[in-house]
């Protein structure tokens, strides 16, 4: 396994130079941000990103993510244009040395929280999803971090109604076209790519989502025969419902080799189906984190793992979910559960 950690570029807080001196983290998953959805990324960007990484002394293998046009998935008004545009970016990158690149299908909006800042009874500040006041909130009059900022109201609305008339069938249908598509390039290139899970894996503001549980990531990856069509398995966006047994899932993804990407994120399941994101420990969460490393231990997975969001603690602010301390603290505890299973399978 390589371990990686997500960097969003020169606006980001956290610097490479701190990023360098996380014991074990050898390199960089990063995207070229300044681009527009749909269009392509310039060759001069993703070498200009590249370099800067590599002068840290990071390796830059990873690009997380390429933002699918809403046409695409709606396949819609310019969505060939788009999908052309795809297929050039995925070139670039592998001509750059890219290996894996990950991407989500999640309509209109990426991931999804009723708030940003909650604090835990220790103090650190954290991302949670309280189903209640999700149910107040209004997606035209808000932005999320993850989300695109660059739409109005009415568009997010009009967005809104399409997805709606779409249906999940319709998404699937979109979904398999522009799968279709982009593999044959991706294989042509030998760069894996690996779909984000929906994040929450259901239906957010009654649009459809389809990346949510096994039978639809059997469905998925039945789309296109080929280790270049994979998973990037996120255990948090998964398994923040229980009916996702995360260590199954990855144990049969990684087993037949479709899980180029791995996010390790721990999330506390309240009562009634919210969650709150935790620390890493598996004794926050309600994830088995150790479980779910063994998984992948056992499968010999020897892709990129990434600690997922991580809480503000010590008095950081940033990007929510974004912060250095404690995905620090969450890198450093993937390595030492790998470290020590390594030990554990040398001595049976
Ligand atoms: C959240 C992330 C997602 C992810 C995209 C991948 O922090 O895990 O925003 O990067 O969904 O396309």
């Amino acid at each position: 396994m390589k371990l990686v950690f997500r960097w969003y570029g020169q606006s980001d807080p956290v610097t490479l130079d701190q990023i360098r001196q996380i014991p074990s983290v050898t390199g960089i998953v990063s995207a070229i941000y300044s681009v527009p959805v749909g269009q392509a990324w310039q060759e001069a960007d993703i070498l200009a990103l590249k370099k800067e990484i590599e002068s840290k002394g990071l390796s830059f293998e990873v690009v997380e993510s390429i933002p699918v046009h809403e046409d695409i998935k709606l396949h819609r008004g310019d969505y060939q244009h788009y999908i052309d545009n795809y297929k050039l970016t995925i070139r670039r990158l592998a001509k750059a040395g890219i290996r894996c690149i990950c991407y989500n299908f999640m309509p209109v909006f990426d991931w999804t929280r009723s708030r940003l800042n909650h604090t835990l009874s220790d103090g650190s500040t954290a991302l949670v999803y309280y189903k209640e006041d999700v149910k107040q909130m209004n997606p035209t009059k808000m932005s999320l971090p993850g989300w695109d900022s660059s739409y109005q109201p009415e568009q997010i609305e009009e967005l809104i109604s399409a997805y709606q008339s779409l249906g999940e069938e319709g998404l699937w249908k979109n979904l398999e076209y522009f799968i279709k598509e982009i593999v044959p390039v991706a294989i042509e290139c030998d760069v894996y790519l690996g779909i984000h899970p929906d994040d929450p894996p259901w239906s957010v503001f009654g649009i459809p989502r389809i990346i949510t549980n096994e039978e639809n990531l059997d469905r998925f990856l039945s789309l296109y025969q080929d280790k270049h069509h994979g998973i990037s398995l996120c255990s948090g966006s998964l398994g923040c419902t229980s009916c996702n047994n995360i260590p199954k899932l990855v144990r049969k993804y990684a087993g037949a080799g479709r899980i180029p990407f791995a996010h390790i994120r721990n999330v506390k399941i309240l009562k009634d189906g919210s969650f709150e994101e935790s620390a890493h420990d598996s004794s926050y969460g309600s994830l088995d984190i150790v479980e779910i490393l063994k998984a992948y231990h056992d499968s010999g997975f020897d892709g990129y793992i990434r600690p997922d969001h991580g809480r503000m603690i010590w008095g950081e602010t940033g990007k929510p979910g974004y912060g250095l301390y404690d995905r620090a603290l969450g890198a450093v505890y993937i390595k030492g559960i790998w470290e020590a299973l390594g030990h554990e399978s040398k001595n049976h």
